[in-house]
């Protein structure tokens, strides 16, 4: 198995910790003075017998371990940026004259974690779409959420008038929206299905008379392959599939056949059944793995990764833990290589948290995504665009002073 599918491998701790985005470094391959700072890689897939031993042989190369975490398939890692980068430019784990060879397994873990570091640091993505392509860089994207239904958690038939959808997409749009998230099917926990044909009756006058009247890219929210088929090319460049690829199995080949760029959303089950005692061993590295495999499998049916966003699904089977521990540790998904997109707006953990109602919760949403900003999310979906656009554009003025 390709060893990053095997190893999981997540960057966990180093220079990037806290409010990074702010460093005063710049991407560590070009800044000679962030690239000597250390970074601790965290791996699974050990083969438990042989874990001390593998200790062992990176202590040799010169790394630090930890190999006491009590899964006995984890190891931790760590070194300088630089000297992962310089493992994954050479070949100096494989056999040199005198000295032992590696075995491939280990050369492979080894490699895994300097591929995650070197995704890590990706500092902007170029995302192809059907109509053009999205700059993702420090400043997140801020994605309009408008929801055609009459039972959304948060909206639910504020907009299912095509006339005020139409008026709200345009305002969003002049309030900041970089892509607008159009759906007509609620995904909120408990949510009854649509039909194809119902979708499409609440999406069709809408899309029609956006797809000629905005300059921003349009996403659909929608698992359906014939939804997506229908309105892909007509306006809409990229699918939300908020069920990560799993519901429709002919949607792979839609987006791959109209090029369209992708966003893979973590959900365990459907959203009828998503909040029935979610349990995840180690929430982080469950995803980080379930959103890997995701991409592979869009990857070998013909959507290139470089037109895939991750999206690690806050609130779509998780306890309020579980949303907090994704946010606490969101820059371990960077190790992915994929722009992150995250979705906390409104969501009922920030109710949990603060006590108030959906439609009360947009200085909670803030703070997410101030949070998302400083660690590395490329996109935030929120309902509220004024507001987030203030958020951005305060946080993008101040680290814009790092820059000059
Ligand atoms: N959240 C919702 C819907 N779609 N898509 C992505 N990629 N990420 C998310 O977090 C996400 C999403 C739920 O919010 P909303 O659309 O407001 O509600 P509903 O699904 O009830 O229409």
């Amino acid at each position: 198995m390709d060893g990053e599918l095997l190893h999981n491998p997540r960057v966990v701790a180093g220079t990037m910790d806290g409010f990074e985005g702010l460093s005063r470094f710049r991407s560590p391959f070009l800044d000679p003075l962030r690239s000597m700072l250390p970074v601790a890689v965290e791996v699974e897939g050990i083969p438990p017998a042989l874990r001390p031993v593998w200790a062992d042989r990176a202590r040799v190369r010169g790394f630090l371990v930890d190999a006491g975490d009590p899964r006995p398939d984890r190891l931790r890692i760590a070194c300088a940026i630089d000297r992962f980068e310089w493992l994954l430019e050479t070949d100096q784990l494989d056999a040199k004259g005198g000295e032992p060879a590696e075995s491939p397994e280990f050369v492979s873990m080894v490699r895994a974690a300097a591929t995650a570091v070197r995704n890590r640091f990706i500092d902007a993505f170029t995302v192809p779409h059907c109509l053009g392509a999205l700059t993702m860089g420090r400043r997140p994207l801020l994605m309009g959420v408008l929801n055609l239904t009459p039972d959304s958690f948060s909206d639910g038939g504020a907009w299912a008038h095509p006339d005020r959808a139409i008026e709200r997409a345009l305002a969003m749009v002049a309030e900041g929206a970089d892509i607008l998230d159009i759906g007509a099917e609620s995904t909120r926990p408990g949510a009854p299905p649509v039909s194809v044909e119902e979708e499409v009756h609440r999406l069709e006058p809408v899309l029609r008379a956006l797809a000629s009247r905005v300059r921003v890219p349009i996403s659909l929210d929608t698992t359906k392959a014939a939804v997506a088929d229908r309105f892909l090319g007509s306006g809409v460049s990229i699918i939300n599939d908020v069920s990560g690829l799993e519901f429709d199995s002919r949607m792979v080949e839609v987006i791959a056949r109209h090029r369209a760029c992708v966003v893979i959303n973590h959900m365990r089950g459907t959203p009828r059944t998503m909040q029935g005692s979610p349990r995840y061993d180690d929430v982080v590295a469950d995803i980080c793995r379930w959103l890997r495999e995701r991409l592979e499998r869009a990857q070998r049916g013909g959507i290139p990764r470089e037109r895939v966003i991750l999206d690690p699904g806050i609130g779509f089977g998780k306890r309020v833990e579980d949303n907090l521990d994704l946010l606490a540790r969101i820059g371990e998904l960077r190790s992915l290589g994929r722009p992150i997109l995250i979705g906390c707006s409104r969501k009922s953990f920030l109710g949990s948290i603060t006590g108030r109602a959906t439609s009360d919760r947009v200085h909670a949403t803030a703070a997410t995504t101030a949070l998302a900003a400083l660690r590395g999310v490329r996109a935030v979906r929120v309902h509220d665009v004024l507001e987030t656009a203030d958020v951005l554009s305060v946080l993008d003025a101040i680290d814009g002073r790092l820059r000059e």
